[in-house]
């Protein structure tokens, strides 16, 4: 039998809620998160994103060409959201060239980076899951204050959830044209963002 992302969903609850349901979300939503727990998630997930526009980048090279439309719009919405965090840093006077990645934005981006030259199905299952936990972390809450409601719209938005259910399709693809030891190692990837995503959620919560 095929393993498919909505299996990942089912067979983990768990881990994927503790991935998309933190108190740094629902702080944000009820807008008591403290100023230094925001801005360090922010510093610390541009760092993130400029290390996971190169692993995008390298999903590409892996990725046959009936699915380089959902990649290239991607790594097109990347070059908005790289300029867009750099706008939201300098409205709050924070200097991405000072900051330097905490041990756990680092641990992540060496995980992306170990996804290089890996099958494509696992690149493609850690494509779809990095999203989706972003769309479903931000979704969830619900309309959230200002300025909140701008990041929960980013990866909220309708348009974010249409792009994150292709990666899902192309994951899919991939993962039925896998074997079985692949299927396997794919669940481990889930896993492995899994908790990589709540480790984050963490890291900035604690900088309060
Ligand atoms: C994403 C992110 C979503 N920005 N940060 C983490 C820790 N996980 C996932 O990626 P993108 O490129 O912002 O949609």
């Amino acid at each position: 039998m095929t393993l498919t992302c909505e299996e990942l969903l089912q067979k983990h609850p768990q881990a994927w809620k503790e991935a998309t349901v933190h108190s740094f979300l629902e702080q944000c939503k009820l807008g008591t998160i403290k100023e230094e727990q925001f801005n360090t998630w922010l510093v610390q997930d541009y760092l993130f994103v400029v290390e996971f526009t190169r692993m995008v980048a390298r999903v590409l090279t892996a990725a046959p060409v009936r699915d380089f439309d959902v990649i290239l719009g991607g790594l097109s919405a990347l070059k908005d959201e790289l300029n867009w965090f750099r706008e939201k840093a300098a409205e709050r006077n924070l200097d991405f060239l000072d900051a330097h990645r905490q041990e756990t934005c680092m641990e992540y981006c060496t995980y992306l980076y170990s996804l290089n030259g890996m099958p494509y199905a696992l690149q493609a299952t850690a494509l779809w899951a990095i999203e989706y936990a972003y769309n479903q972390g931000w979704q969830l809450p619900g309309e959230m204050p200002a300025p909140y409601q701008e990041f929960a719209q980013r990866w909220g938005n309708p348009g974010f959830t249409e792009y994150v259910k292709l990666l899902a399709k192309q994951a899919d693809m991939a993962l039925e044209m896998s074997s079985e030891n692949i299927q396997h190692q794919a669940e481990q990837v889930f896993l492995n963002v899994a908790r990589l995503e709540k480790d984050f959620w963490q890291m900035a919560f604690n900088a309060g």
